[in-house]
């Protein structure tokens, strides 16, 4: 653990935890061994949502800490332990608790906003307590006049309460399987706009000093693709184990290297700036097939097996590319039809120690960086595991009309294409 107090926090905003002395942030009766933040801000997320749409909550949630940051209150974001995620099925894997530093790189986090794992925040907070769960709802009346307004108000819960009281009075609930973890209130909040619409709830309203926001992906972004938002999301740097085994699949199995595709990479965030053209990309096509969920309702926007297979010898056709990077979560049989219809495609399965190791999110992302730098990609309709590589390839500087690409459904007939989203620097 670091608690702070031990450890030298620096923050990009300049705003930074000393090592020994604590100023503010000390509360004195909580013990000598470290300073405190002031606020803490926790979140969850629905738990149906996969991986990369609690990314994009993520952002939302570091917008409002930004924001509850300008009134001068030393908040900081606990970081929401991964686990029990719908698609992590790999049989024999322990997934849950796993901290964010399994799958992103801590310090990126931190040079954007401030940000503890969850562990450090029992660390610091003297014990698995949260002061008050604000369980975010919509508004039971949907829309007065069909007019929509920005607004928050307590309400009675609408749905049945996912927490309930033990003998003590505490609120038990999920807590990404901290089962010690107790609540000391839980309250419902009709929400209804950006996520920093609650934000004088938060500073007026609320006096606990740790405050959780259950269901979170109920609030907006403040704003979609502004200089807030990529910023955060350019801090999201995948953890650094993980992208060197991206990259030394690359160099082994795709002829492809940072040097050759000019797509140089900085370990600091803030430093990279790749012109928009500039990266070549590996000798590849990459492919984001989405299965499972995305055709058990025989949604028309995704192909068969057969279509997808017939547009991806089209393009390597096309951009003369000999090789096929596939990331998919299809399923054995499907997977089983996929090899007959394209036998040399390139996959990465990792054995059973490196699965282990990395496990199924750990998996995913190197199949996005592996994708992020082929010289052309083409993902699936709406899935955001795509939209997530459309933005890294963004970053490292491709050309546009080499990543919004999808594929079309093999009866739609207008297949329209991913928006492309440039950098705010
Ligand atoms: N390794 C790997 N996993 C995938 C792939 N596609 C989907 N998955 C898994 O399925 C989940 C899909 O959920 P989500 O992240 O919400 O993306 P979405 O549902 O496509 O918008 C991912 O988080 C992965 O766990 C893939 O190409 N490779
Ligand atoms: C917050 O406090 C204000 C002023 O006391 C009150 O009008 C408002 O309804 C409160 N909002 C919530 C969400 O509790
Ligand atoms: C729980 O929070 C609500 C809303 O802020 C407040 O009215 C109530 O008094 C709190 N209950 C306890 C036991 O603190
Ligand atoms: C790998 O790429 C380089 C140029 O980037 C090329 O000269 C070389 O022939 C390629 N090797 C193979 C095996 O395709
Ligand atoms: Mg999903």
């Amino acid at each position: 653990h670091s608690v702070c107090g031990l450890v030298a926090h620096k923050f990009q905003d300049g705003h930074q935890l000393p090592a020994s002395n604590c100023g503010s942030w000390w509360r004195p009766g909580q013990g000598a061994e470290g300073c405190l933040h002031a606020k803490y801000l926790l979140y969850d997320v629905n738990p149906p949502e996969g991986f990369n749409l609690r990314r994009d909550v993520y952002i939302r949630m570091a917008s409002l800490v930004k924001t509850l940051r300008k009134e001068g209150d030393d908040w900081v974001l606990v970081l929401p332990p991964w686990g029990r995620l719908y698609h992590w099925q790999s049989p024999n894997l322990h997934q849950i608790r796993i901290p964010w530093g399994e799958f992103f790189s801590l310090t990126s986090l931190q040079a954007n906003v401030p940000v503890i794992e969850y562990e450090e925040f029992i660390a610091e907070n003297g014990g698995p307590f949260i002061d008050h769960v604000l369980v975010l709802q919509n508004y039971a009346e949907g829309w007065t006049d069909g007019k929509w307004e920005e607004k928050v108000d307590e309400r009675p819960c609408i749905e049945k309460l996912m927490y309930s009281k033990d003998k003590h009075g505490y609120y038990r609930g999920w807590f990404w399987g901290y089962e010690e973890t107790r609540a000391r209130n839980v309250t419902c909040l009709s929400a209804q706009g950006h996520a920093s619409v609650i934000a004088p709830v938060l500073q007026k309203n609320i006096t606990a000093t740790s405050v959780m926001l259950d269901r979170a992906e109920t609030l907006l972004h403040d704003h979609y693709a502004g200089k807030d938002y990529w910023n955060t999301r350019r801090s999201m740097v995948f953890a650094k184990h993980l992208r060197l085994i991206g990259d030394n699949f690359r160099s082994r199995h795709l002829n492809s290297t940072d040097e050759t595709d000019h797509t140089p990479y900085s370990e600091d965030w803030t430093r990279m700036k790749a012109k928009p053209g500039s990266a070549k990309g590996g000798p590849y096509l990459g492919v984001h097939l989405r299965r499972k969920d995305f055709i058990w309702g025989h949604r028309e926007d995704v192909p068969s097996l057969k279509g997808a297979v017939k547009k991806i010898r089209s393009l390597m056709k096309k951009h003369k590319l000999d090789k096929v990077f596939v990331a998919t979560d299809a399923d054995d049989e499907e997977m089983k039809e996929l090899k007959k219809l394209l036998p040399d495609m390139v996959r990465f399965e990792p054995s059973t120690e490196d699965l282990e190791l990395f496990k199924d999110g750990g998996v995913a992302i190197i199949d996005q960086w592996i994708c992020a730098h082929a010289r052309f990609f083409i993902g699936t309709s709406v899935s955001t595991f795509s939209f997530r590589i459309h933005e890294e390839r963004e970053i490292l500087g491709f050309d546009p009309k080499t990543t919004y690409n999808r594929f079309c459904g093999d009866t739609e007939k207008e297949c329209e294409q991913p928006t492309h989203w440039k950098i705010v620097y």
